[in-house]
């Protein structure tokens, strides 16, 4: 069995990694300044030109990038080739309304699948395995990204989607699915579906899962295992800088290596914008040195996590980042899907008659996130019948299906009942607790 996909790149010595970066940082720094006019007035305006940008060292010279950003130049204002040259767009969750909209260029799409590639075989995957695919396909990268990734390392996909847990469980015991690819608390959820539909565990085949898209521990990484009897290992990435794949776990389950010849991660104090050094936590910032379509440079993650350069026993020489073990800024990650606060307030107040006070209480039943949206009625509206709050409470939770594709319910309170707060209003319960 191969351990590696690119046995020369996932453990080239370090010294020549540096060089490979600094050399592709350069070129994209050139591609952005002439390509991206974002780019290239940050750049005027901070005094850099892209000849300053010789080696990796000289990244910290470089203006963040922001989601902001993305949204401010909606939908495809960032990119930095010709409509021709795209071969796919993809789209996440922006903070109010629009959606952050993604591209790549063929070249983009073949490396993206590399990287998956590299974990999946990382996980232990080869040509005789069946990878179901339960993340969505669709804009959302998780299902397209691990479908690419298997196909390019050889494997057979069974492009399963989310949804339907039975199905799901008829196809892992029927098309003796060896590998499965889906969220980590989806993965608990079919564990909890099996026992108590009676499936025994020796029905299925699964040998490992490369679970990802949301925060989990090493709690649940021994709970999944012990429960599934796989090898549970962990992916992360991101659609702004290509999807799943960014980093990966090896068998040594001890930190994700980063795809350093494609993506050049720091960790940076949130609030001074300070490199950190390894060890220390901090946001993960990430920039792209071989992106065609969309090469972002230094983009605020607002993960948090910390790396280490220490040698892995696995032989690769990338760099590791703990498992992001939470956010610097209020994005919630419900289901796999990622909303913030000022989404769910935006639906709530297109919806008419519903004043600005509500709470979103986020929790896990039964390994599933439930959202709940307490929302107060208005004094003018309270003598109202019970009837039309029904109304209202269906009306809202279906925009919410249909902006945000999460479901939801609506739970109304009584006027005056939602805490008033002087300062930051304090708008969101998340009483999951990552076991
Ligand atoms: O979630 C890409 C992905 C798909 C990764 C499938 C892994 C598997 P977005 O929808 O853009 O992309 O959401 C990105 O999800 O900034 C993190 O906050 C969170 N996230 C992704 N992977 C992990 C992980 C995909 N392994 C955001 N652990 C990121 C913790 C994760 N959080």
């Amino acid at each position: 069995m191969n351990r590696y996909f690119n046995e020369a790149i996932e453990t080239a010595p370090r010294n020549q990694l540096f060089h490979l970066q600094s050399y592709n940082l350069s070129r994209t720094v050139y591609h952005a300044y002439n390509n991206m006019p974002m780019y290239r007035k940050r750049m005027d305006e901070a005094g850099v030109k892209p000849e300053d940008i010789q080696s990796v060292s000289d990244l910290k010279k470089l203006p963040f990038t922001y989601k902001q950003d993305l949204r401010d130049n909606y939908p495809y204002g960032m990119f930095a080739v010709p409509p021709e040259e795209l071969q796919r767009i993809h789209a996440s969750s922006g903070t109010t309304g629009k959606q952050t909209v993604v591209g790549y260029t063929k070249h983009d799409v073949d490396i993206w699948a590399e990287c998956v590639a590299r974990a999946l075989v990382a996980a232990g995957a080869d040509e005789n395995d069946f990878v179901q695919v339960c993340y969505g396909y669709g804009l959302f990268t998780g299902g397209l990204g691990l479908h690419y990734g298997a196909e390019k390392m050889g494997a057979t996909v069974i492009p399963a989607s989310t949804g339907n847990t039975a199905r799901q469980l008829t196809m892992l015991q029927d098309f003796k699915s060896s590998i499965i690819c889906c969220t980590p608390s989806y993965a608990l959820y079919l564990a909890d579906s099996l026992r108590d539909l009676g499936i025994p565990l020796d029905s299925i085949h699964l040998k490992a899962g490369i679970f990802g898209a949301e925060p989990w521990t090493e709690n649940m990484r021994r709970e999944i295992e012990e429960r599934l009897h796989i090898k549970a290992y962990d992916i992360y990435g991101l659609s702004e800088i290509s999807g799943p794949g960014v980093a990966y776990d090896c068998e040594c389950q001890n930190g994700m290596h980063v795809n350093e010849d494609h993506f050049i991660i720091e960790i940076i104090d949130p609030i001074t914008g300070e490199v950190l050094p390894d060890g220390e936590q901090g946001e993960v910032v990430f920039t792209c040195i071989t992106k065609e379509a969309l090469p972002l440079i230094r983009y605020r993650t607002h993960d948090i996590a910390s790396i280490t350069h220490e040698k892995c026993e696995c032989g690769r020489t990338f760099v590791r980042m703990t498992k992001p073990c939470g956010r610097s800024d209020d994005m919630l990650i419900i289901r796999g899907v990622n909303v913030f606060p000022s989404q769910i307030e935006s639906v709530l107040l297109s919806c008419g008659n519903v004043d600005p006070h509500y709470m979103i209480i986020v929790d896990r039943v039964n390994n599933t996130d439930t959202l709940e949206i307490q929302v107060e009625v208005s004094s003018a509206n309270f003598s109202d019948k019970v009837r039309s709050f029904e109304a209202m409470a269906a009306q809202i939770s279906a925009s919410m299906q249909s902006v945000l594709g999460l479901s939801a319910k609506i739970t109304f309170v009584e006027p005056n009942t939602i805490q008033r707060s002087e300062g930051k209003a304090k708008r969101v319960i998340d009483k999951r607790k990552l076991i």
